[in-house]
């Protein structure tokens, strides 16, 4: 394409087809003031149906016309004026009658000097304004904690409407009434709380002036410091800017600069930081003294640690100690606390967090392919042309892959295919939604696979139709007969072939699995099975992908250091003899013989086969199924230390507590579900005594007598790139700047590295197994429970239950009922009832509901007042030990309203 010379300013300069005016402009460095222009948001220029600032008037010398900035594309022989005498003179009178209509609040107006009216208005030196008042609606009402809408500040510039309806499509607002009352409201003009709003605070950030304003701030006005950080909550790995002032963070908010997560946060990401300002936080080492605990020195705290450690060792030997590492934690501290367990402590019993949800995608294409969890980007994700969300519902537990899903749709005309026997939100956006009966996707998936074989819809480029695997598989899936298939899962066969034409046919597919799959019995089968069917047609990378969509915000790092018991760093198998041997050359001497996963380890403490275990960033007696065998197996060991943020329920178990910092008390990467790896500054100075889990973690190997060859997050990182080849870079970024470069298309890109390997036909298929159904409930316990994330808090909500504001908004318990089953029983809303599993119960309040299937109930995970995991026992998954906690059988009883 020809490029386009224009004249600005009296400078000839040439700009792209397609640009316009203002990014030209920006381009050259000419600064043009914008009030309504975002460059994530769609320019409204001169978009007749919606008022727009328009003080990006600049003229064309040519004809004399005066056109706006962001809405004009540049054309050859323009002569463009941004700052000429009239120019300046019409951008005056606007900003002037928005002042007009502006109250006189400032002063005591929260936004200070973040409100960009302002601060257009000092740049045009507009002192006060000497036109006739005018009057504004009256503000609104709102109760909850999150925002609060002044609408008399209101500039109609509508960037919250088009942030609420083009980045997180949840269209919660949109213009009320036209003309001089229009104003951006929710539907039928309500409280934002009785709307469809989500509360992520994205037009909050996006608002040029106070009209949309947090409510309940931790600070009022403009702060000093910002740092650029990573949410700490799940594993999409948002962009954050910590505003800093007096050593406390007073805001959050989304780094528009960011690519990924183009200017958009959800709520926890928003409102929730502030769990690391909670008096509850620990502050000082702990020792258990005749059952209390009394304050101790870290010297007294490390000598006790490291004496109980080495005692154990010498007499029971190294396996009859444990570690328990973190998928909260950097990629620095895992790959630390890997190395202390195997080169200090001298054992390869270490798991994480993401055992619970996350080990089913370690298998298959990682042992064919090594591939382990997600395959592509959450960018590519969005350019899909058919997307298949199985047992996930990201619109709660991965927000950001929530929008990104949902601008497909709206904005790309992807197609989606949902598979959910309960009606999540998401369902809204579906093409097709298949409602299968409870965990039998292995069957649905295995149909799908069935459909791409007999139809000939297999890649040839993809599959070698000659080897045994393709003929196994080919073989096994010509004898699942339709009829069973429709029988199992529920879905006519007709809606699975559809549904496997739609996915086979597109040019780019992906899928989006979670824990509705990974957690249910045959998980890790189902998630082979989708493997298949991604290999089959071609679709596992590329511009395709498969999405493992389980992750807390590190589980992926966790489980790429080697916080696990069969793989070193970078998931090298401990069976393989040349992998121990390449990190025997690092570290020395480490034992060869895998070890335990966390359950394993629990069983083992409890027949008194482990005797030590360190839990680093953990709360399993919270929020692992069966509390009471957690809670059982912890005390029978001779020696617990915990280190955490809180004096959490597994903490009080221990016979040290050691206090550790939050994340934005120190520096590090997270690895995002999609392989991004994220950068966390430090914002904070640690809290009391409280110090890095690096730094404890170093300290205690000192004094072990085994100090290890690191001692700071940037040593280890240099160690990390040399074991791990799919870090390498990971050290850029920290200290160079820029960390974001501008790429091809304007957009600005991280250029961290995106580690990802791409498959180059290596893969295996896998054979295809048909599990045996799950169990049908039966006449003691005649229904289903199934469980799912609760989109205002984070796991079992040690950190989100402490943050001020996601507090208040925590709902009770509830239980959501089936209209027909709710009658049948004879209860209506907010009737109380007790839920009873074999394994335990827990009383709830009831949610009459169309969402659900009969026979189904759901019950979201929340935090402490609900803990839903004790209707659960301990089963799990045969091959990768992982419980199966998404459903359970249960009957309901009526309670008293004294309950
Ligand atoms: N009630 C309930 N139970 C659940 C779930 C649920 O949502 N609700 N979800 C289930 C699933 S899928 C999972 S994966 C698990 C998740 O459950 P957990 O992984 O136990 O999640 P959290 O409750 O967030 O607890 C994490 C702990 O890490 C600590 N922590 C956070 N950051 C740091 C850090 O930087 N350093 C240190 N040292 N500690 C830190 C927190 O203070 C907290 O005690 O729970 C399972 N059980
Ligand atoms: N807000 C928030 N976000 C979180 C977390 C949190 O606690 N709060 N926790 C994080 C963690 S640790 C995890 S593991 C992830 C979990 O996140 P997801 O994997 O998205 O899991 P859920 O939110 O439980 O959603 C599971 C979906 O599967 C459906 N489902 C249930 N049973 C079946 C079935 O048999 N077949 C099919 N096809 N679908 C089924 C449910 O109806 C539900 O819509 O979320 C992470 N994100
Ligand atoms: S509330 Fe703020 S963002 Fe929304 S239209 Fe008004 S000024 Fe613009
Ligand atoms: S907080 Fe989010 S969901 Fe609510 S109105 Fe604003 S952009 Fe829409
Ligand atoms: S989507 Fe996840 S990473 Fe992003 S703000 Fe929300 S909790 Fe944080
Ligand atoms: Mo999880």
């Amino acid at each position: 394409m020809q490029p386009i010379t224009v004249t600005l300013n009296g400078r000839e300069v040439t700009g792209e087809p397609g640009m316009t005016i203002l990014e030209l402009a920006r381009k050259e460095g000419v600064h043009i003031p914008t009030l309504c222009h975002e460059s994530h948001l769609t320019s409204v220029g001169d978009c007749p149906s919606i008022s727009t600032c328009r003080i990006c008037f600049v003229e064309d010398e040519r004809t004399g016309a005066m056109v706006t900035a962001c809405g004009t594309f540049i054309v050859p022989g323009m002569v463009i004026n941004t700052h000429s005498p009239r120019v300046l003179e019409r951008r005056k009178t606007v900003v002037e009658l928005m002042l007009a209509s502006h109250p006189d609040s400032c002063l005591v107006c929260d936004k200070g000097n973040r409100c960009q009216l302002r601060q257009v208005a000092a740049e045009l030196g507009i002192g006060l304004v000497k036109l006739q008042k005018i009057p504004q609606p009256a503000t609104i009402n709102d109760a909850n904690p999150f925002i609060k809408r002044d609408l008399s500040k209101c500039i109609l510039c509508a960037k919250c409407i088009r942030a609420c309806q083009e980045l997180v499509v949840e269209g919660a607002i949109d213009y009320f009434r036209r003309g001089f009352t229009a104003k951006p409201a929710t539907f039928g003009d309500t409280a934002l709380e009785e709307s469809e709003c989500t509360f992520c605070g994205t037009c909050v950030s996006i608002c040029p002036t106070g009209a949309l304003m947090e409510a309940e701030p931790l600070h009022i006005g403009t702060t000093g410091t910002v740092v650029r950080s990573t949410c700490p909550f799940c594993g999409c790995g948002c962009s954050l800017l910590l505003k800093v002032y007096d050593e406390r963070i007073v805001r959050a908010t989304p780094n528009k600069q960011d690519a990924i997560s183009r200017g958009t946060l959800c709520v926890k990401g928003s409102f929730g930081f502030d769990f690391i300002h909670s008096p509850d936080r620990l502050t000082i080492p702990l020792i258990k003294v005749n059952g209390d605990f009394k304050e101790a020195t870290w010297e007294e705290a490390l000598d006790a640690v490291a004496g109980e450690f080495k005692r154990i060792k010498e007499v029971h030997g190294s396996d009859s100690l444990a570690v328990f590492g973190s998928s909260k934690c950097t990629n620095e501290e895992n790959y630390m606390l890997q190395c202390f367990a195997r080169c200090v402590l001298g054992t390869n019993n270490i798991d994480n967090s993401s055992r619970l949800h996350g080990a089913a995608g370690l298998t298959g294409p990682g042992e064919t392919g090594g591939i382990f969890g997600t395959t592509n980007s959450i960018t590519v994700l969005e350019e899909a042309e058919v997307i298949l969300v199985i047992g996930a519902d990201p619109t709660k537990s991965a927000p950001l892959v929530g929008y990104a899903i949902k601008r497909a749709v709206r904005c790309r005309d992807a197609k989606l295919i949902l598979v959910d026997p309960r009606e999540s939100r998401l369902a809204l956006f579906a093409n097709l939604w298949l409602r299968p009966k409870i965990a039998t996707d292995l069957t649905l998936v295995n149909s799908l696979c069935k459909t791409v074989i007999d139809e000939n819809l297999v890649d040839d480029n993809s599959v070698n139709r000659e080897t045994a695997d393709f003929k196994a598989l080919a073989e096994s899936l010509g004898g699942l007969d339709p009829a069973y298939i429709q029988k199992a899962t529920g879905v006519a066969f007709e809606d699975l072939q559809h549904a496997a034409r739609i996915y086979a046919n597109a040019e780019r597919a992906a899928i989006v699995y979670g824990s509705g799959v990974a957690q249910q019995v045959n998980g890790t089968e189902t998630i082979k099975a989708l493997f298949n069917l991604a290999l089959l047609t071609g679709k596992l990378a590329g511009q395709s992908g498969v999405y493992a969509l389980q992750r807390e915000n590190n589980a992926q790092g966790a489980c790429d250091m080697g916080v696990l018991p069969d793989y070193l760093p970078g998931y090298h198998p401990i069976a393989d003899r040349a992998s121990i041997r390449k990190f025997k050359d690092y570290w020395g001497d480490i034992p060869d013989k895998p070890g335990l996963t966390v359950f394993e380890m629990l069983t083992a403490a409890k027949s008194g086969e482990i005797k030590g275990m360190y839990i680093v960033g953990e709360n399993p007696v919270s929020t692992f199924p069966l509390a009471g065998f957690v809670q059982d197996a912890l005390s029978s060991l001779e020696f617990l230390v915990v280190q955490d943020m809180f004096l959490t329920e597994t903490a009080k178990l221990a016979k040290v507590v050691l206090p550790a910092v939050s994340f934005a008390e120190k520096e590090g990467t997270f690895t995002s579900f999609d392989g991004r790896i994220n950068w966390l500054r430090k914002a904070l100075k640690p809290l009391g005594q409280s110090l890095p889990d690096c730094e404890i973690i170093t300290r205690l190997a000192v004094k072990m007598g085994s100090p290890m060859s690191f001692m700071s997050p940037q040593e280890v990182r240099e160690e990390i790139e040399k074991l791990i080849p799919m870090y390498r870079g990971i050290g850029y970024g920290l200290s160079e700047e820029p960390e974001f470069q501008p790429e091809g298309n304007g957009a600005f890109v991280k250029t961290l590295p995106m580690y990802r390997k791409q498959p180059e036909g290596t893969f295996g298929l896998l054979p295809a197994r048909n599990g045996a159904l799950p169990q049908e409930p039966d006449k003691e316990y005649p229904f289903v429970l199934l469980t799912g994330s609760n989109l205002f808090h984070s796991g079992g909500g040690t950190r989100s239950s402490r943050a001020t504001r996601l507090s208040r908004f925590s709902f009770e318990a509830y239980v959501s009922v089936n209209e027909a089953d709710a009658e049948h029983l004879g209860v209506a809303d907010g009737d109380k009832v007790r839920v009873l599993s074999p394994a335990g119960d827990v009383v709830a309040a009831v949610k009459v509901t169309d969402t659900l299937p009969q026979g189904t109930l759901y019950m979201p995970f929340s935090v402490s007042v609900n803990p839903v995991s004790q209707l659960f026992d301990i089963t799990l998954d045969d091959e990768r030990k992982s419980p199966l906690i998404k459903a359970v059988k249960v009957k309901l009883e009526r309670v008293g309203s004294d309950v």
